[in-house]
């Protein structure tokens, strides 16, 4: 067993922290990042990691463990990155308690092997799956007034542009829609009112920014002219998953948030110069966060002031500069942040976005009473709209809020998180020299990405945690050859100083998360039969049908048996086997495996799904249950038999 004081004093050693970020530095002054200029001294102190903070209690236990038999007050619900998955951790446990398909194939549910998994997958004509790769990063859920409702989570697809709902109730994938024109779907955020009619005080709106700009539509025309690339914000219907309409902006987009009012969407931009090389990309001293007027943008599309693109029927408005001259009609308004920012965050209150600067030392805090002044024509420059932008550190990407005040930055390059008050923010900014901005910091283990507070992106923050998801891990756990497992480190931010509680492993590579009161969360854990127009509700029911070459077997499994021994098909026959789990018992789940034909997934009690195959190979094939259920569970078995 390894010795937990001696690693802490291990990585508690100046000297090696110092090298790391030297290291991090030296890196970037390579690549005439040029961030050595702008950087002062570290103006967060540096008190090291607070091992033992508020919350120990006597006897060594803390207030943070959760014991045999107890269960989490948090689900944390978190993407996978290029696993194309989603996970659900407990919080502040740290277990992992499911893993989610979906944009991933995933044997163990069967999810890309069933029937019914494919079609939300997408396949091409032929019925093969269209991708099974995905790259998840933010995962935003369904709002009732201003708190999360538990009905549905939606998770972005950077990969291949697409977004993804999944179910509060079963936590399953249920939709997935490809947007049209646009690569690089990165930035994902629900809306929390209606912009025209606050009566509509939930979400019905899923925005996604696009950040790679290509060419409109990308069939082979102005390949060699990134000038005329272009990048469009897509406003998704959450109810029914359709692309209601998207804008098309200058520059790209790269994270998204929405106000609490409804009036606003926004998304950081760190490409405002259209680069395609990233000394391009990295070439200005201010990019932008663009606000998007969804009221106006919708009252265009009704109006006909649209276009459409290539074969996709969605219409495009224009939210380019050149289009919006007057800030009284304008559909977007670019406010300049510097440089090259990376995320942005609505504060809790309903007042604030914050973009951290990532190549700037500093976080922009915009105003949005000032933003809708703008649109008003009442405040001429956007930059106006910028009522703080503290000196933070070196790398800072992401920032949650404890809703008593006060912010949480990651600082990238100097693996620290650094809490910084908002008010007095934005009283130095007005000239208060003696504003006490950062009230504190805390090292994390490395290089943070990532990082959001419980319940922090509600109206109902609790100020109890934040989670620092780190890009790096390096020495934090056995080594396990060269690929590190992620670390997630919980920290403490109920009192003045953080405390750092614990670190917890993340298979890669995790992104963004949210932190959800586990009493906003109702599942079910057994399913209706008559959920599945095809289930097979009784044994008698089960059997062989055969249509030419086409065979149907319909399955019942109820524990230890399925209801069919054996069941004979002829070579060349195109299979399908419907399996409908008749247990009615919480946890009682059966699986279904055949030898040679690549097919395993899994039903859970009251559950249907299907398979189709061709049976190409003659033989026996033992069909047997995957899933331990039973006392009986491997004599679980039917006989596959396929006539040559
Ligand atoms: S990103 S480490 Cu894909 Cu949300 Cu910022
Ligand atoms: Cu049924 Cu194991
Ligand atoms: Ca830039």
């Amino acid at each position: 067993m390894s010795d937990r004081k001696s690693e802490d004093t291990k990585m508690n050693d100046p000297g090696r922290r110092k090298f790391l970020e030297t290291t991090a530095l030296a890196g970037l002054a390579g690549t005439s990042f040029g961030l050595a200029g702008c950087m002062k001294s570290d103006p967060a102190s540096s008190n090291g990691s607070a091992q033992a903070g508020p919350g120990t209690a006597a006897g060594g236990q803390t207030q943070y463990e959760v014991p045999p038999g107890k269960l989490d007050d948090y689900y944390l619900i978190s993407s996978g990155g290029h696993s194309g998955e989603v996970r659900i951790y407990g919080c502040p446990s740290g277990r992992t308690i499911k893993r989610i398909p979906v944009f991933n194939i995933d044997p163990m549910v069967g999810w890309g092997i069933t029937n019914e998994s494919k079609a939300i997958m997408g396949t091409l004509p032929d019925g093969q799956l269209k991708y099974w790769t995905g790259d998840t990063h933010h995962v935003h859920g369904s709002y009732t007034d201003g708190n999360y409702d538990g009905e549905y989570f939606w998770v972005n697809d950077k990969l291949h542009g697409r977004v993804a709902r999944i179910r509060g109730d079963t936590f399953e994938t249920d939709k997935i829609t490809e947007l049209p024109n646009i690569q690089g779907q990165h930035g994902l955020f629900t809306d929390k009112r209606d912009p025209v009619n606050p009566d509509i005080n939930h979400t019905t709106r899923v925005f996604a920014g696009a950040e790679f700009h290509i060419p409109l539509p990308n069939d082979g025309r102005d390949f060699d002219s990134p000038d005329k690339y272009g990048c469009l914000f897509s406003c998704l219907d959450a109810n029914t998953m359709e692309v209601r309409w998207q804008c098309q902006v200058d520059g790209n987009m790269d994270l998204v948030a929405t106000s609490y009012d409804g009036k606003y969407a926004a998304s950081n931009q760190y490409n405002t110069e259209n680069g395609v090389h990233y000394e391009e990309m990295m070439s200005a001293e201010h990019d932008a966060c663009v606000f998007f007027d969804i009221a106006r943008i919708e009252a265009a599309v009704a109006a006909g002031n649209f276009i459409t693109i290539g074969d996709s029927k969605v219409p495009v408005v224009d939210g380019r500069k050149s289009a919006n001259p007057d800030p009284r009609t304008a559909l977007t308004c670019y406010v300049p942040v510097p440089k090259n920012p990376h995320g942005v965050n609505a504060s809790p209150d309903g007042k604030y976005f914050v973009c951290s600067g990532k190549l700037s030392p500093t976080c922009s805090v915009i105003d949005l009473s000032l933003v809708e002044k703008w649109f008003a024509g009442e405040l001429g420059d956007p930059r106006n709209t910028v009522v703080a932008e503290p000196n933070l550190g070196l790398g800072p990407l992401h920032t949650g809020f404890d809703g008593r005040g006060n912010a949480y930055t990651t600082l990238f390059l100097d693996s620290k998180i650094v809490k910084w008050n908002v008010d007095a923010a934005i009283a130095e900014f007005a000239g208060d020299k003696d504003a006490k901005v950062i009230v504190d910091s805390v090292d994390v283990h490395y290089q943070p990405g990532h990082g959001y507070t419980s319940m922090g992106e509600t109206k109902n923050p609790d100020g109890k945690f934040f989670n620092s998801g780190n890009k790096f891990s390096k020495d934090r756990f056995l080594p396990v050859g060269p690929l590190h497992v992620e670390t997630e480190q919980l920290i403490d931010i109920s009192g003045e100083k953080m405390a750092l509680i614990h670190d917890h492993t993340a298979y890669p590579e995790p992104h963004d998360a949210i932190i959800v009161s586990a009493n906003l969360i109702k599942t079910r854990q057994v399913y209706d039969l008559d959920e599945f127009p095809d289930a097979t509700k009784s044994e008698q029911d089960s059997g062989i049908e055969r249509n030419g070459n086409r065979v149907h077997i319909r399955l019942v499994s109820r524990a230890p048996a399925y209801s069919l021994r054996e069941f004979t098909v002829k070579k060349g026959d195109i299979v399908t086997i419907t399996l409908t789990n008749l247990d009615k018992v919480e946890d009682l789940t059966h699986g279904f495996g055949i030898p040679k034909y690549n097919i395993s997934f899994i039903v859970n009690p009251q559950e249907t799904k299907s398979v189709t195959f061709t049976a190409d190979k003659p033989g026996v094939y033992w069909c047997y249950c995957t899933h331990f259920c039973h006392a009986l569970h491997l004599e679980m078995r039917s006989r596959m038999i396929v006539q040559e």
